[in-house]
């Protein structure tokens, strides 16, 4: 299945450069990924363009992932050198082990300049992530209710604002959008199925579609539990139906309105209200 994103060549590459400017003025990186798929939200590039500067990994809305499977990912990114923790930013789950995680970056960011000669004590940071995976739910978080935006700092590029998260955290104020590349259509696909994608850009029948195709291949019971259909159905347009007929959703002549029932099925799914959903299992074998 193909989503149709809208995609600006020259929007994108501007983009970048931007990004790229960014990365240069912070010590650290904090990328969000959806702990729903850690691999979709990832950006394969984003160790080239750290070059060499810590990067925090944060699966984010662990709850809606499940919570072995969320596990299981962490470990496979430690396997692999990162240092990957689940936080819940609704509920605050994880965010201590969070917090902890970025003191001890700014520990060794301290040593580092001080072996320079240098009395630094401010850590700067900047948030990486797909769109709506929770890059301003984190600032917020951070900052609690001391966030407070102060001015460009000298030293660094000018115009530049940083939202002040602590005493020793700021974090620029533009969290960077750093999309994955989407020549596997899945990743297109779990992506709009989380909502990182805008519902309007691409056809939601057929995301629902496939996203009820899923559900009755790994948890049909969620979908008898939430929708009453019957099990015996598969196909995804079929189970769209099957849910419209049950919530009603006719148009004039007793046509379902399939497009009513595939956003609710996402929308639903975006809640949680069909579970906790992990969509990419981790890898069996860590690619060390
Ligand atoms: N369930 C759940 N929702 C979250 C979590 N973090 C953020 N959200 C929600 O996801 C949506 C997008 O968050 P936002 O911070 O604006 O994303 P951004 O586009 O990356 O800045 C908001 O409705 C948040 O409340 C989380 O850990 N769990
Ligand atoms: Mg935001």
């Amino acid at each position: 299945m193909r989503v149709n994103i809208q995609w600006y060549p020259g929007h994108m590459a501007r983009a970048m450069r931007e990004l790229e400017k960014s990365l240069a003025v912070v010590d650290v990186v904090l990328e969000i990924r959806d702990a729903r798929i850690p691999r979709s939200s990832h950006n394969a590039d984003l160790a080239k363009l750290v070059s060499g500067k810590p990067v925090i990994t944060i699966l984010a809305k662990e709850d809606l992932a499940e919570r072995a499977q969320t596990e299981a990912w962490i470990k496979a990114l430690e396997d692999q050198g990162l240092a990957a923790v689940a936080v819940d930013f609704l509920s605050g789950r994880g965010l201590r082990g969070l917090e902890a995680m970025i003191r001890s970056v700014h520990q060794s960011h301290i040593e580092h300049l001080r072996k320079r000669g240098r009395q630094d004590q401010v850590l700067r940071g900047v948030v990486l992530g797909v769109p709506n995976v929770g890059k301003s739910t984190l600032i917020n978080r951070l900052a609690r209710r001391s966030a407070a935006r102060t001015g460009a700092k000298p030293g660094v590029t000018r115009g530049r604002q940083w939202v002040r998260v602590s005493r020793f955290l700021q974090l620029l104020d533009v969290p960077g959008v750093l999309w994955p590349k989407f020549d596997d259509p899945k990743v297109g696909f779990n992506l709009a199925v989380t909502g990182a994608i805008s519902d309007d850009v691409f056809d939601y029948v057929q995301v629902g579609a496939v996203l009820a195709e899923y559900m009755t291949k790994t948890k049909p019971q969620a979908l008898v539990d939430r929708y009453g259909i019957d099990l015996d159905l598969e196909e995804g347009e079929e189970l769209l139906d099957a849910i419209g007929r049950r919530r009603g959703f006719l148009l004039a002549g007793g046509r379902v309105d399939l497009e009513k029932a595939a956003l609710l099925l996402l929308r639903e799914f975006r809640q949680g209200l069909l579970g906790a959903v992990t969509l990419e299992d981790p890898p069996d074998i860590p690619n060390v």
